[in-house]
Protein backbone atom coordinates (compact mmCIF):
# COMPACT_ATOMS: atom_id res chain seq x y z
CA UNK A 1 0.00 0.00 0.00
CA UNK A 2 1.02 3.80 -0.58
CA UNK A 3 3.43 4.15 3.08
CA UNK A 4 4.44 0.57 4.70
CA UNK A 5 3.76 1.02 8.13
CA UNK A 6 7.29 -0.94 8.19
CA UNK A 7 9.10 1.00 5.61
CA UNK A 8 12.42 0.76 6.32
CA UNK A 9 11.78 -0.41 9.86
CA UNK A 10 12.70 -4.62 10.66
CA UNK A 11 9.09 -6.34 9.96
CA UNK A 12 6.88 -6.95 13.15
CA UNK A 13 6.48 -10.33 14.96
CA UNK A 14 3.26 -11.67 14.26
CA UNK A 15 2.10 -11.38 17.67
CA UNK A 16 3.04 -8.03 18.03
CA UNK A 17 0.64 -6.93 15.06
CA UNK A 18 -2.70 -8.74 16.38
CA UNK A 19 -3.82 -5.68 18.60
CA UNK A 20 -3.56 -2.99 15.39
CA UNK A 21 -4.95 -6.03 13.27
CA UNK A 22 -7.71 -6.29 16.38
CA UNK A 23 -8.20 -2.44 16.32
CA UNK A 24 -8.85 -2.51 13.03
CA UNK A 25 -11.44 -5.93 12.43
CA UNK A 26 -9.04 -7.87 10.74
CA UNK A 27 -7.64 -10.30 13.16
CA UNK A 28 -8.65 -12.82 11.36
CA UNK A 29 -6.10 -13.51 9.22
CA UNK A 30 -4.39 -14.55 12.32
CA UNK A 31 -6.57 -17.38 12.55
CA UNK A 32 -3.74 -19.68 11.83
CA UNK A 33 -1.22 -18.41 14.04
CA UNK A 34 -0.57 -21.05 16.36
CA UNK A 35 -0.24 -23.58 13.84
CA UNK A 36 2.13 -22.06 11.79
CA UNK A 37 6.03 -22.41 11.58
CA UNK A 38 8.28 -19.74 12.37
CA UNK A 39 9.30 -19.50 8.28
CA UNK A 40 5.81 -19.36 7.47
CA UNK A 41 5.19 -17.31 10.74
CA UNK A 42 7.61 -14.69 8.92
CA UNK A 43 5.70 -15.11 5.74
CA UNK A 44 2.77 -13.62 6.95
CA UNK A 45 4.45 -11.36 8.98
CA UNK A 46 5.98 -9.69 5.94
CA UNK A 47 3.28 -9.77 4.09
CA UNK A 48 1.51 -7.43 6.49
CA UNK A 49 4.49 -5.34 6.83
CA UNK A 50 3.76 -4.19 3.39
CA UNK A 51 0.37 -2.70 4.56
CA UNK A 52 -0.28 0.41 5.99
CA UNK A 53 -2.83 -0.65 8.43
CA UNK A 54 -3.76 2.51 9.94
CA UNK A 55 -5.03 3.54 6.22
CA UNK A 56 -6.88 0.34 5.16
CA UNK A 57 -10.18 0.53 7.02
CA UNK A 58 -10.39 3.70 4.88
CA UNK A 59 -9.61 2.57 1.35
CA UNK A 60 -11.79 -0.99 2.09
CA UNK A 61 -14.49 1.27 2.95
CA UNK A 62 -14.37 3.71 -0.34
CA UNK A 63 -13.87 0.63 -2.63
CA UNK A 64 -16.60 -1.80 -1.08
CA UNK A 65 -18.87 -0.13 -3.77
CA UNK A 66 -17.96 0.18 -7.27
CA UNK A 67 -17.55 3.87 -8.45
CA UNK A 68 -20.34 5.48 -9.68
CA UNK A 69 -20.87 5.46 -13.77
CA UNK A 70 -21.44 8.98 -14.00
CA UNK A 71 -18.16 10.36 -12.57
CA UNK A 72 -16.62 10.69 -15.58
CA UNK A 73 -17.49 14.29 -16.63
CA UNK A 74 -17.98 15.47 -19.70
CA UNK A 75 -15.70 14.46 -22.48
CA UNK A 76 -14.04 16.03 -25.13
CA UNK A 77 -11.39 15.71 -27.99
CA UNK A 78 -7.89 16.26 -26.68
CA UNK A 79 -5.53 18.46 -28.75
CA UNK A 80 -3.01 16.18 -31.05
CA UNK A 81 0.06 16.66 -32.19
CA UNK A 82 1.84 15.25 -34.80
CA UNK A 83 5.68 15.76 -36.37
CA UNK A 84 6.09 17.21 -39.47
CA UNK A 85 8.43 19.01 -42.00
CA UNK A 86 6.20 21.70 -41.66
CA UNK A 87 5.50 23.48 -38.58
CA UNK A 88 1.89 24.75 -38.25
CA UNK A 89 -0.36 24.37 -34.90
CA UNK A 90 -0.77 21.28 -34.03
CA UNK A 91 2.74 20.51 -35.64
CA UNK A 92 6.09 20.03 -34.23
CA UNK A 93 9.12 20.12 -36.48
CA UNK A 94 10.66 16.76 -36.83
CA UNK A 95 14.25 17.57 -37.62
CA UNK A 96 14.23 19.94 -34.34
CA UNK A 97 12.41 17.76 -32.13
CA UNK A 98 15.10 14.82 -32.84
CA UNK A 99 17.95 16.96 -32.81
CA UNK A 100 16.58 17.88 -29.26
CA UNK A 101 16.23 14.34 -28.46
CA UNK A 102 19.19 13.22 -29.25
CA UNK A 103 20.68 15.63 -28.01
CA UNK A 104 19.65 14.45 -24.71
CA UNK A 105 20.28 11.01 -25.03
CA UNK A 106 24.15 11.23 -26.15
CA UNK A 107 24.14 14.07 -23.01
CA UNK A 108 22.92 10.46 -20.86
CA UNK A 109 20.23 11.95 -19.60
CA UNK A 110 17.84 9.60 -20.68
CA UNK A 111 16.92 6.29 -19.37
CA UNK A 112 14.66 3.42 -20.71
CA UNK A 113 11.67 1.99 -18.70
CA UNK A 114 9.31 -1.18 -18.91
CA UNK A 115 6.97 -2.38 -17.41
CA UNK A 116 6.86 -5.98 -17.22
CA UNK A 117 5.15 -6.70 -13.49
CA UNK A 118 2.06 -8.34 -15.35
CA UNK A 119 0.93 -11.67 -15.10
CA UNK A 120 0.76 -12.37 -18.70
CA UNK A 121 -2.30 -14.92 -17.67
CA UNK A 122 -4.47 -14.07 -20.78
CA UNK A 123 -1.54 -15.05 -23.34
CA UNK A 124 -1.42 -18.14 -21.70
CA UNK A 125 3.00 -18.48 -21.12
CA UNK A 126 4.52 -19.85 -18.66
CA UNK A 127 7.24 -17.36 -17.66
CA UNK A 128 7.57 -13.78 -17.45
CA UNK A 129 5.98 -11.89 -20.32
CA UNK A 130 9.26 -10.27 -21.62
CA UNK A 131 10.83 -13.91 -22.24
CA UNK A 132 8.16 -14.71 -24.70
CA UNK A 133 10.38 -15.47 -28.70
CA UNK A 134 8.41 -12.82 -30.50
CA UNK A 135 11.04 -11.82 -33.56
CA UNK A 136 9.56 -13.63 -36.63
CA UNK A 137 13.08 -14.29 -37.86
CA UNK A 138 15.46 -14.26 -35.08
CA UNK A 139 12.61 -15.73 -32.55
CA UNK A 140 14.23 -13.44 -30.15
CA UNK A 141 11.76 -12.77 -26.77
CA UNK A 142 9.95 -9.39 -26.18
CA UNK A 143 13.30 -8.73 -23.85
CA UNK A 144 15.62 -9.19 -26.27
CA UNK A 145 13.92 -7.35 -29.08
CA UNK A 146 13.91 -3.86 -26.94
CA UNK A 147 17.51 -4.76 -25.67
CA UNK A 148 19.09 -5.11 -28.86
CA UNK A 149 17.74 -1.62 -29.56
CA UNK A 150 18.90 -0.09 -26.55
CA UNK A 151 22.36 -1.11 -27.19
CA UNK A 152 22.50 0.36 -30.86
CA UNK A 153 21.01 3.52 -29.15
CA UNK A 154 23.98 2.86 -26.23
CA UNK A 155 26.60 2.62 -29.22
CA UNK A 156 25.33 5.53 -30.89
CA UNK A 157 24.89 7.78 -27.73
CA UNK A 158 28.71 6.39 -26.74
CA UNK A 159 27.45 5.96 -23.09
CA UNK A 160 25.40 3.31 -21.99
CA UNK A 161 21.63 3.90 -21.43
CA UNK A 162 20.13 3.07 -18.38
CA UNK A 163 17.20 0.23 -18.55
CA UNK A 164 14.84 0.31 -15.65
CA UNK A 165 12.70 -3.04 -15.32
CA UNK A 166 9.80 -3.22 -13.02
CA UNK A 167 9.05 -6.46 -11.88
CA UNK A 168 6.45 -8.05 -9.50
CA UNK A 169 7.25 -10.45 -6.86
CA UNK A 170 6.13 -13.56 -8.79
CA UNK A 171 8.39 -12.97 -11.76
CA UNK A 172 11.41 -10.70 -10.27
CA UNK A 173 13.67 -13.89 -9.70
CA UNK A 174 12.62 -15.77 -13.46
CA UNK A 175 13.33 -12.14 -14.70
CA UNK A 176 16.99 -12.14 -13.25
CA UNK A 177 17.56 -15.41 -13.72
CA UNK A 178 16.75 -15.22 -17.88
CA UNK A 179 19.21 -11.89 -17.95
CA UNK A 180 21.86 -13.88 -16.81
CA UNK A 181 21.54 -17.25 -18.51
CA UNK A 182 21.35 -14.76 -21.51
CA UNK A 183 24.62 -12.89 -20.59
CA UNK A 184 22.88 -9.24 -19.94
CA UNK A 185 21.31 -9.72 -23.83
CA UNK A 186 24.43 -8.14 -24.97
CA UNK A 187 24.17 -4.69 -22.54
CA UNK A 188 26.44 -4.08 -19.66
CA UNK A 189 25.10 -5.57 -16.69
CA UNK A 190 24.76 -2.33 -15.03
CA UNK A 191 22.90 -0.09 -17.27
CA UNK A 192 19.95 -2.71 -16.51
CA UNK A 193 18.11 -2.07 -13.27
CA UNK A 194 15.60 -4.11 -11.97
CA UNK A 195 13.37 -2.84 -9.66
CA UNK A 196 10.12 -4.64 -7.42
CA UNK A 197 6.59 -3.27 -7.69
CA UNK A 198 4.84 -3.06 -4.43
CA UNK A 199 1.10 -5.06 -4.23
CA UNK A 200 -1.79 -4.74 -2.84
CA UNK A 201 -4.49 -6.92 -0.43
CA UNK A 202 -7.41 -8.07 -1.71
CA UNK A 203 -10.61 -8.29 0.37
CA UNK A 204 -14.01 -9.59 0.08
CA UNK A 205 -16.43 -6.18 -0.13
CA UNK A 206 -19.21 -7.51 1.56
CA UNK A 207 -17.23 -7.83 4.41
CA UNK A 208 -14.45 -6.04 4.24
CA UNK A 209 -12.21 -8.64 5.13
CA UNK A 210 -9.08 -9.42 3.72
CA UNK A 211 -8.33 -12.61 2.13
CA UNK A 212 -5.67 -15.08 2.69
CA UNK A 213 -4.60 -17.13 -0.29
CA UNK A 214 -2.66 -19.54 2.43
CA UNK A 215 -2.97 -19.98 6.01
CA UNK A 216 0.16 -17.98 6.35
CA UNK A 217 0.01 -16.11 3.06
CA UNK A 218 -2.60 -12.88 2.57
CA UNK A 219 -4.44 -12.97 -0.98
CA UNK A 220 -2.61 -9.95 -2.86
CA UNK A 221 -2.25 -8.68 -6.23
CA UNK A 222 0.24 -6.52 -7.93
CA UNK A 223 -1.05 -2.98 -7.52
CA UNK A 224 -0.72 -2.00 -10.95
CA UNK A 225 1.95 -0.58 -13.54
CA UNK A 226 1.17 2.81 -11.49
CA UNK A 227 2.88 1.42 -8.76
CA UNK A 228 5.74 1.62 -10.74
CA UNK A 229 6.61 5.40 -9.53
CA UNK A 230 6.22 4.15 -5.85
CA UNK A 231 8.74 1.01 -6.53
CA UNK A 232 11.19 3.39 -8.36
CA UNK A 233 11.46 5.95 -5.27
CA UNK A 234 11.50 2.83 -2.28
CA UNK A 235 14.30 0.92 -4.55
CA UNK A 236 15.89 3.89 -4.58
CA UNK A 237 16.45 4.04 -8.43
CA UNK A 238 14.53 7.79 -8.87
CA UNK A 239 17.47 8.92 -6.33
CA UNK A 240 19.83 6.99 -8.92
CA UNK A 241 18.31 8.59 -12.09
CA UNK A 242 18.67 11.73 -10.34
CA UNK A 243 22.10 11.81 -8.73
CA UNK A 244 23.18 9.80 -12.12
CA UNK A 245 21.51 13.26 -13.93
CA UNK A 246 18.81 11.38 -15.82
CA UNK A 247 16.01 13.99 -16.68
CA UNK A 248 13.81 11.80 -18.72
CA UNK A 249 12.22 8.41 -18.58
CA UNK A 250 10.92 6.63 -21.83
CA UNK A 251 8.30 4.64 -20.74
CA UNK A 252 6.98 1.33 -22.17
CA UNK A 253 4.68 -1.76 -22.07
CA UNK A 254 6.91 -5.33 -22.00
CA UNK A 255 4.06 -6.66 -24.17
CA UNK A 256 4.83 -4.42 -27.64
CA UNK A 257 7.52 -5.71 -29.81
CA UNK A 258 7.33 -2.31 -32.26
CA UNK A 259 7.69 0.12 -29.75
CA UNK A 260 10.88 2.43 -30.23
CA UNK A 261 12.01 2.07 -26.21
CA UNK A 262 14.91 5.38 -27.45
CA UNK A 263 12.68 7.16 -29.71
CA UNK A 264 14.77 10.94 -30.16
CA UNK A 265 11.81 13.03 -31.96
CA UNK A 266 9.53 12.20 -29.07
CA UNK A 267 11.67 12.63 -26.26
CA UNK A 268 12.43 16.26 -28.30
CA UNK A 269 9.01 16.89 -28.25
CA UNK A 270 7.93 16.22 -25.02
CA UNK A 271 11.11 17.97 -23.38
CA UNK A 272 10.43 21.32 -25.11
CA UNK A 273 9.17 22.29 -21.85
CA UNK A 274 7.41 25.46 -21.35
CA UNK A 275 5.24 25.11 -24.99
CA UNK A 276 1.68 24.90 -25.27
CA UNK A 277 2.18 21.97 -26.46
CA UNK A 278 4.21 20.28 -23.17
CA UNK A 279 5.11 21.30 -20.16
CA UNK A 280 8.23 18.27 -20.17
CA UNK A 281 6.52 16.71 -17.49
CA UNK A 282 4.40 13.92 -19.15
CA UNK A 283 4.06 13.16 -22.89
CA UNK A 284 2.21 9.85 -24.43
CA UNK A 285 1.96 8.40 -27.93
CA UNK A 286 -1.34 8.04 -29.70
CA UNK A 287 -2.78 5.92 -32.75
CA UNK A 288 -6.16 6.58 -34.07
CA UNK A 289 -8.52 3.21 -32.84
CA UNK A 290 -9.21 0.81 -35.46
CA UNK A 291 -12.58 0.49 -34.15
CA UNK A 292 -14.89 1.66 -31.16
CA UNK A 293 -14.22 -1.15 -29.09
CA UNK A 294 -10.51 -1.71 -29.46
CA UNK A 295 -9.17 -2.09 -26.55
CA UNK A 296 -7.00 0.87 -25.82
CA UNK A 297 -7.02 4.01 -23.39
CA UNK A 298 -8.64 6.92 -24.89
CA UNK A 299 -7.26 10.10 -24.65
CA UNK A 300 -9.88 12.79 -23.78
CA UNK A 301 -10.20 16.33 -22.50
CA UNK A 302 -11.96 17.03 -19.16
CA UNK A 303 -12.37 19.80 -17.00
CA UNK A 304 -10.11 21.43 -19.04
CA UNK A 305 -7.26 18.45 -18.46
CA UNK A 306 -5.83 16.21 -20.95
CA UNK A 307 -6.39 12.07 -19.40
CA UNK A 308 -6.87 8.79 -20.42
CA UNK A 309 -9.88 7.15 -19.82
CA UNK A 310 -9.49 3.39 -19.81
CA UNK A 311 -11.41 1.28 -22.26
CA UNK A 312 -13.59 -0.67 -19.96
CA UNK A 313 -14.74 3.04 -18.15
CA UNK A 314 -15.57 4.49 -20.98
CA UNK A 315 -19.77 4.45 -22.08
CA UNK A 316 -19.78 2.62 -25.36
CA UNK A 317 -22.27 5.66 -27.05
CA UNK A 318 -19.15 7.52 -26.37
CA UNK A 319 -16.70 5.14 -27.91
CA UNK A 320 -19.28 5.11 -30.95
CA UNK A 321 -19.53 8.56 -31.29
CA UNK A 322 -19.25 9.90 -35.49
CA UNK A 323 -18.00 13.14 -36.36
CA UNK A 324 -19.65 14.18 -39.43
CA UNK A 325 -16.99 13.03 -41.83
CA UNK A 326 -17.53 9.90 -40.14
CA UNK A 327 -14.36 9.08 -37.80
CA UNK A 328 -14.60 8.41 -34.59
CA UNK A 329 -15.01 11.59 -32.34
CA UNK A 330 -13.16 9.67 -29.72
CA UNK A 331 -9.80 8.02 -31.91
CA UNK A 332 -6.89 9.00 -29.73
CA UNK A 333 -6.14 5.66 -28.48
CA UNK A 334 -3.66 5.19 -26.04
CA UNK A 335 -0.25 2.72 -26.75
CA UNK A 336 0.64 2.73 -23.54
CA UNK A 337 4.09 4.75 -24.38
CA UNK A 338 4.95 7.94 -22.48
CA UNK A 339 7.84 10.22 -21.72
CA UNK A 340 8.21 11.79 -17.77
CA UNK A 341 10.62 13.93 -16.27
CA UNK A 342 12.33 12.24 -13.21
CA UNK A 343 11.30 15.64 -11.50
CA UNK A 344 7.20 15.16 -12.37
CA UNK A 345 7.72 11.69 -11.00
CA UNK A 346 9.20 12.65 -7.50
CA UNK A 347 5.86 15.15 -7.59
CA UNK A 348 3.95 12.56 -8.36
CA UNK A 349 5.04 10.34 -5.89
CA UNK A 350 4.73 13.02 -3.03
CA UNK A 351 1.07 13.45 -4.01
CA UNK A 352 0.31 9.94 -3.09
CA UNK A 353 -3.40 8.65 -3.91
CA UNK A 354 -4.13 12.92 -4.83
CA UNK A 355 -2.28 12.04 -8.24
CA UNK A 356 -2.87 8.14 -8.62
CA UNK A 357 -5.57 6.96 -7.62
CA UNK A 358 -6.53 3.46 -6.88
CA UNK A 359 -9.05 1.30 -9.75
CA UNK A 360 -11.56 -1.31 -8.09
CA UNK A 361 -11.57 -4.44 -10.36
CA UNK A 362 -13.94 -7.13 -8.89
CA UNK A 363 -12.42 -10.90 -9.63
CA UNK A 364 -12.38 -14.67 -8.34
CA UNK A 365 -9.77 -15.02 -5.92
CA UNK A 366 -9.20 -18.14 -4.31
CA UNK A 367 -8.61 -18.20 -0.35
CA UNK A 368 -8.98 -20.04 2.75
CA UNK A 369 -11.88 -19.78 4.77
CA UNK A 370 -10.81 -18.84 8.19
CA UNK A 371 -13.48 -20.87 9.71
CA UNK A 372 -13.10 -24.22 8.24
CA UNK A 373 -9.43 -24.00 6.88
CA UNK A 374 -10.43 -25.32 3.61
CA UNK A 375 -9.93 -24.00 0.00
CA UNK A 376 -12.30 -22.09 -2.15
CA UNK A 377 -12.24 -21.83 -5.39
CA UNK A 378 -14.88 -19.23 -6.35
CA UNK A 379 -17.14 -19.34 -9.10
CA UNK A 380 -17.95 -15.78 -9.26
CA UNK A 381 -15.90 -12.67 -8.52
CA UNK A 382 -15.83 -12.52 -4.63
CA UNK A 383 -12.92 -10.20 -4.03
CA UNK A 384 -11.84 -6.36 -4.96
CA UNK A 385 -8.45 -6.21 -6.35
CA UNK A 386 -6.96 -2.17 -6.70
CA UNK A 387 -4.48 -0.84 -9.19
CA UNK A 388 -2.91 2.65 -9.77
CA UNK A 389 -2.39 3.02 -13.44
CA UNK A 390 0.29 5.20 -14.69
CA UNK A 391 -1.60 7.10 -17.36
CA UNK A 392 -3.53 8.94 -14.21
CA UNK A 393 -0.24 10.90 -14.10
CA UNK A 394 -1.51 12.80 -17.29
CA UNK A 395 -4.04 14.87 -16.37
CA UNK A 396 -1.81 16.09 -13.23
CA UNK A 397 0.68 17.43 -15.41
CA UNK A 398 0.22 21.44 -16.79
CA UNK A 399 0.15 20.91 -20.46
CA UNK A 400 0.32 16.90 -21.69
CA UNK A 401 1.63 16.32 -25.02
CA UNK A 402 -0.43 13.93 -27.07
CA UNK A 403 2.01 13.02 -30.41
CA UNK A 404 0.31 10.71 -33.08
CA UNK A 405 2.37 7.76 -34.31
CA UNK A 406 2.04 5.59 -37.10
CA UNK A 407 0.65 2.16 -35.65
CA UNK A 408 1.64 0.30 -38.43
CA UNK A 409 5.37 1.06 -37.36
CA UNK A 410 4.63 1.57 -33.69
CA UNK A 411 1.61 -0.82 -32.04
CA UNK A 412 1.42 -4.44 -32.31
CA UNK A 413 0.32 -5.46 -28.63
CA UNK A 414 1.14 -8.61 -27.46
CA UNK A 415 -2.13 -10.21 -25.25
CA UNK A 416 -3.59 -13.32 -26.20
CA UNK A 417 -2.62 -16.76 -27.12
CA UNK A 418 -4.81 -16.57 -30.02
CA UNK A 419 -6.74 -14.03 -32.43
CA UNK A 420 -6.79 -10.38 -32.09
CA UNK A 421 -3.50 -8.94 -30.36
CA UNK A 422 -1.69 -12.29 -30.34
CA UNK A 423 1.67 -13.93 -31.23
CA UNK A 424 0.54 -14.20 -34.51
CA UNK A 425 -0.39 -10.44 -35.21
CA UNK A 426 2.65 -9.56 -33.51
CA UNK A 427 4.72 -11.57 -35.86
CA UNK A 428 2.75 -10.21 -39.06
CA UNK A 429 2.46 -6.56 -37.83
CA UNK A 430 6.50 -7.00 -36.98
CA UNK A 431 7.09 -8.38 -41.01
CA UNK A 432 5.12 -5.44 -42.31
CA UNK A 433 6.80 -2.84 -40.29
CA UNK A 434 10.24 -4.28 -42.12
CA UNK A 435 8.30 -4.62 -45.33
CA UNK A 436 7.52 -0.70 -45.56
CA UNK A 437 11.29 0.31 -43.93
CA UNK A 438 12.48 -1.78 -47.15
CA UNK A 439 9.90 -0.15 -49.45
CA UNK A 440 10.50 3.75 -48.36
CA UNK A 441 13.99 2.51 -49.34
CA UNK A 442 13.54 1.88 -52.71
CA UNK A 443 13.21 -1.78 -52.35
CA UNK A 444 10.77 -3.97 -53.86
CA UNK A 445 9.43 -6.40 -51.23
CA UNK A 446 7.49 -9.43 -52.61
CA UNK A 447 3.31 -9.44 -51.67
CA UNK A 448 0.87 -12.15 -52.02
CA UNK A 449 -2.54 -11.58 -53.59
CA UNK A 450 -4.20 -10.11 -50.16
CA UNK A 451 -1.14 -7.65 -50.10
CA UNK A 452 0.48 -9.49 -47.11
CA UNK A 453 4.81 -9.52 -47.90
CA UNK A 454 5.51 -12.95 -48.97
CA UNK A 455 8.79 -13.31 -47.15
CA UNK A 456 9.64 -13.11 -43.49
CA UNK A 457 11.37 -10.10 -42.84
CA UNK A 458 12.32 -8.52 -38.90
CA UNK A 459 13.96 -5.21 -37.68
CA UNK A 460 17.12 -5.57 -36.45
CA UNK A 461 18.14 -3.31 -33.24
CA UNK A 462 20.68 -1.71 -35.22
CA UNK A 463 17.80 -0.93 -38.20
CA UNK A 464 15.31 0.28 -35.46
CA UNK A 465 17.34 2.36 -33.87
CA UNK A 466 18.89 3.99 -37.10
CA UNK A 467 15.60 5.01 -38.26
CA UNK A 468 14.74 6.72 -35.15
CA UNK A 469 17.86 8.68 -34.99
CA UNK A 470 17.41 10.02 -38.51
CA UNK A 471 20.26 7.74 -39.80
CA UNK A 472 21.08 5.53 -42.86
CA UNK A 473 21.24 1.71 -42.29
CA UNK A 474 20.98 0.61 -45.90
CA UNK A 475 19.87 -2.99 -46.18
CA UNK A 476 21.73 -5.61 -48.27
CA UNK A 477 19.64 -6.22 -50.81
CA UNK A 478 15.91 -7.09 -52.16
CA UNK A 479 14.36 -10.03 -50.13
CA UNK A 480 13.10 -13.46 -52.31
CA UNK A 481 9.69 -14.53 -51.82
CA UNK A 482 9.93 -17.16 -49.44
CA UNK A 483 13.00 -15.60 -47.76
CA UNK A 484 13.65 -14.46 -44.16
CA UNK A 485 15.41 -11.66 -43.68
CA UNK A 486 16.56 -9.94 -40.45
CA UNK A 487 17.66 -6.47 -41.84
C1 LIG B 1 -3.14 -1.52 -21.44
C2 LIG B 1 -3.83 -0.19 -21.15
C3 LIG B 1 -4.70 0.21 -22.31
C4 LIG B 1 -3.91 0.28 -23.59
C5 LIG B 1 -3.14 -1.02 -23.81
C6 LIG B 1 -2.16 -0.90 -24.95
C7 LIG B 1 -4.14 -0.33 -18.74
C8 LIG B 1 -5.04 -0.44 -17.59
N1 LIG B 1 -4.65 -0.36 -19.95
O1 LIG B 1 -4.16 -2.49 -21.48
O2 LIG B 1 -5.31 1.45 -22.08
O3 LIG B 1 -3.09 1.38 -23.56
O4 LIG B 1 -2.41 -1.44 -22.65
O5 LIG B 1 -1.53 -2.11 -25.18
O6 LIG B 1 -2.95 -0.17 -18.59
N2 LIG B 1 1.81 -4.23 -15.63
C9 LIG B 1 2.70 -4.22 -14.59
N3 LIG B 1 2.20 -4.35 -13.33
C10 LIG B 1 0.89 -4.50 -13.06
C11 LIG B 1 -0.02 -4.51 -14.14
C12 LIG B 1 0.47 -4.37 -15.42
O7 LIG B 1 3.90 -4.10 -14.80
O8 LIG B 1 0.53 -4.60 -11.89
C13 LIG B 1 2.32 -4.08 -17.01
C14 LIG B 1 2.20 -5.35 -17.81
O9 LIG B 1 3.32 -6.16 -17.65
C15 LIG B 1 2.08 -4.80 -19.20
C16 LIG B 1 1.35 -3.49 -19.00
O10 LIG B 1 1.55 -3.12 -17.68
O11 LIG B 1 3.35 -4.50 -19.73
C17 LIG B 1 -0.13 -3.51 -19.40
O12 LIG B 1 -0.86 -4.23 -18.53
P1 LIG B 1 -2.22 -4.95 -18.92
O13 LIG B 1 -1.91 -6.08 -19.80
O14 LIG B 1 -2.93 -5.23 -17.66
O15 LIG B 1 -3.02 -3.80 -19.69
P2 LIG B 1 -4.05 -3.95 -20.89
O16 LIG B 1 -3.50 -4.84 -21.90
O17 LIG B 1 -5.39 -4.29 -20.37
Amino acid sequence: MSTPASAGARPARLEDLRPALQRIGQAHVLAFADRLRDAERAGLAGDLATINLDALPGLIERFCEPAPADGLGELRPPTVCCLRGTPGDHAIDAEEARKAGLELVRGGRVAALTVAGGQGTRLGFDGPKGTLPIGPVSRRTLFEVFADQIAAASRWAGTPIPWLIMTSPQNHEQTIAFFGERDWLGLDRTQIRFFRQGVMPCFDPATGRLLLAEPHRLATNPDGHGGVVRALVESGELDRLERGGVEHISYFQVDNPLVTPIDPAFLGAHAAAGGARSSGQISSKMVPKAAPEEKVGLFARVAGRTRVVEYSDLPEEVARERTPDGRLRFEAGSVAIHAASVRFLREIHDAGERALPFHRAFKKVPYVDVETGNRVEPESPNAVKLERFVFDAVPVADESLVLRCEREREFAPVKNAQGVDSVATGAALQIECAARWLEERGHAVPRGDDGAPACTLELSGGAAWAHAAGETHEPEGTPAAGSRVLI
